[in-house]
């Protein structure tokens, strides 16, 4: 067993006693976030516990086939008492946004995830570094708690599973996950459908932003990476996300150790989203800039003018490709 009986045991009887609980993820949700949010309420829905899922600006179109998709909403209640709550795929508090921040008389916390990065600032920590998403570890979890997994908690579960794995593609895939897959499929999980709107379908608009992003492709000792300014986002009408996938096209660049995308969501405020394959680590990039993550996809936020974050961004990773192609030799 991955998870230890006891805890399973303590997390299940902590939702058994409570009358109300909010579900948080992190901000930025990706299918990993969204999917183990609704995985969740999904379990407590089955349990009869009341519960609210919440994350800064809701729901994400992509996003919508996901059962329980109508109750995600954006924020938290402030008028409404919870007395506990459960954070998933949430690599730090300070990634849960106002969804987490503005709760008054904060309850007990359990904090569910996988990133090895995470601080254990749960009251109850289940976090497990080894498994490619959060979805997989709520799947433990719940098969542990004898929950019985339903066609929506399986379309949930595995559309974590799906995108944080890129499809079943990233290093961290053991058979386990794939026997997970295979028993969600025969539980009613539709994998194709996943996939498709999950992964693959992408809005035109992210494509227009991307080939303007490669138009100003750099690399340089190692390091390839692309940027937008606020400027340049807003003129192409992209509001979303919409870089992850070009941040694994760049991480698949052979020549390259490492990679990212620069986005400068706000004025002065830029996301960085980092890739590379094994042996290299950009989890350590990451980290030193204030953020955090995997160690083959990792990222932060630099509260800088885009050409100003592309410049501390490339000190600090070309120097990690050095320290770590160092320590390779
Ligand atoms: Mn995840």
């Amino acid at each position: 067993m991955v998870i230890k009986q006891t805890i399973a045991d303590e997390i299940k009887e902590r939702i058994m006693a409570a009358r109300h609980v909010l579900v948080v993820t992190h901000v930025n949700p990706d299918g990993d976030a969204f999917g183990s949010m609704t995985a969740v309420g999904g379990v407590l829905k089955q349990m009869e516990v009341d519960f609210t899922l919440a994350v800064d600006k809701g729901m994400d179109a992509r996003f919508s086939y996901l059962p329980l998709a109508d109750r995600v909403r954006d924020g938290s209640n402030p008028r409404e008492e919870y007395d506990l709550l459960i954070t998933v795929d949430g690599s730090h508090y300070d990634r849960l946004g106002y969804s987490y921040a503005d709760v008054r008389d904060m309850p007990p916390v359990i904090n569910i995830d996988h990133h090895g990065t995470n601080p254990n600032f749960g009251t109850v920590n289940l976090v497990l570094p080894q498994l490619p998403s959060a979805c997989e570890v709520l799947y433990e979890l719940f098969v542990q708690m004898g929950v019985e997994i339903n066609a929506e908690i399986a379309t949930s579960v595995l559309t974590g599973m799906v995108t944080d794995t890129l499809g079943f593609r990233t290093p961290n895939v053991k058979p386990r996950t794939l026997e997970i897959a295979s028993a969600l499929m025969a539980a009613g999980a539709d994998l194709p459908f996943i996939t498709m709107h999950a992964l693959n379908l992408q809005p035109f608009a992210s494509l227009d932003l991307w080939r303007m992003m490669l138009g100003n492709m750099q690399f340089e000792d190692d390091f390839i990476w692309v940027a937008a300014s606020y400027d340049e986002r807003t003129r192409l009408g992209n509001e979303g996300s919409g870089s992850g996938g070009l941040s694994s096209l760049l991480g698949n660049v052979k020549e390259a150790k490492m990679a990212a995308t620069l986005s400068e969501v706000e004025p002065g405020i830029v996301r960085v989203s980092l890739r590379c394959r094994p042996p290299f680590d950009v989890s350590e990039v990451a980290v030193a800039l204030g953020g955090g993550g995997h160690p083959q996809a990792s990222g932060c936020t630099i509260h800088d003018t885009v050409e100003g974050a592309q410049q501390l961004l490339a000190e600090t990773a070309k120097a990690a490709i050095r320290r770590q192609t160092a320590a390779l030799a």
